[in-house]
């Protein structure tokens, strides 16, 4: 009697000991696209273990990877392949986060293996172009050359690629106003395009756009007053030496 249970004990041990853990059919790296919904499949895990002891089991080993996706129920036999569905809890902003290294465990109930899946964020065009400032206004003279650079404006869109890239336009409800100005399509210069030298007095009530490459816009408000008024120029700077009067050396002129 005490020899078979020796022996049982031995053949646990053994048995136990070795035990092959739970094989990943790949290192795992899944593309998601930033605009995938809620709910959806986004990646399926398989892993093989053929010599139990049990079926295997699969979770996640974080908060992070709770809070991105949850898993559904295993299936298949694990000695020719167990999976389960990697299901999206909330929309991925590539915006935010470009990737994930989700972590979970396997475990055949005497094996846990621990392992990572890679979530790569791909950019959707979710962004329209935005200016920097929030409008735009100068005073120029009338006398102003044609070709003189007005203003700038400048956008930002965080979009990657096409989606990111800007093109600038100008326009009026008055569309004579474009006759007198234009926008520089890649740099966001503003200059005049005819001469101005008519007008006395004139607001000119425009809007910059700026088009990222999918076509999504941003716009802002650009006044530019027109006058023949001298336009306020900034005070010269002060020197600190006060330059003394030239001496008088030329003539006189008595009047009588
Ligand atoms: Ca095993
Ligand atoms: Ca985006
Ligand atoms: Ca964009």
């Amino acid at each position: 009697m005490q020899s078979f249970s020796i022996t049982l004990f031995t053949a646990f041990i053994y048995g136990v000991s070795c035990n092959n853990p739970p094989q990943l059919q790949q290192n795992y790296v899944f593309n998601v696209k930033e605009d995938v919904p809620v709910g959806t499949i986004i990646g399926r895990i398989t892993a093989v273990d053929l010599d139990g002891p049990q079926e295997l089991t699969f979770s996640s080993s974080n908060q992070l990877t709770s809070d991105i996706v949850s898993l559904t129920n295993p299936m298949g036999s694990s000695s020719v392949g167990r999976s389960v569905n990697m299901v999206l809890n909330h929309m991925l902003d590539r915006e935010l986060r470009t990737d994930y290294d989700l972590e979970f465990d396997v475990t055949d109930g005497y094996n846990k293996v621990h392992f990572y899946v890679r979530i790569v964020c791909l950019d959707v065009n979710d962004n329209s172009p935005r200016f920097l400032s929030p409008s735009y206004s100068k005073a120029i003279s009338s006398r102003s050359p044609v070709g003189m650079i007005v203003l700038f404006v400048v956008a930002s869109d965080i979009d990657s690629g096409l989606g990111g890239q800007i093109q600038y336009s100008l326009e009026s409800d008055d569309p004579s106003d474009l006759t007198y100005f234009f926008i520089n399509t890649q740099a966001g210069l503003l200059m005049t395009k005819a001469p101005l030298i008519s007008i006395i007095y004139h607001e000119f009530k425009m809007r910059a756009v700026a088009t990222d490459g999918y076509g999504l816009k941003g716009h802002v408000n650009v006044t530019i007053t027109v006058s023949n008024y001298a336009i306020p120029t900034a005070p010269p700077t002060h020197s600190l030496i006060t330059p003394s009067l030239p001496p008088v050396t030329g003539r006189g002129f008595l009047i009588g």
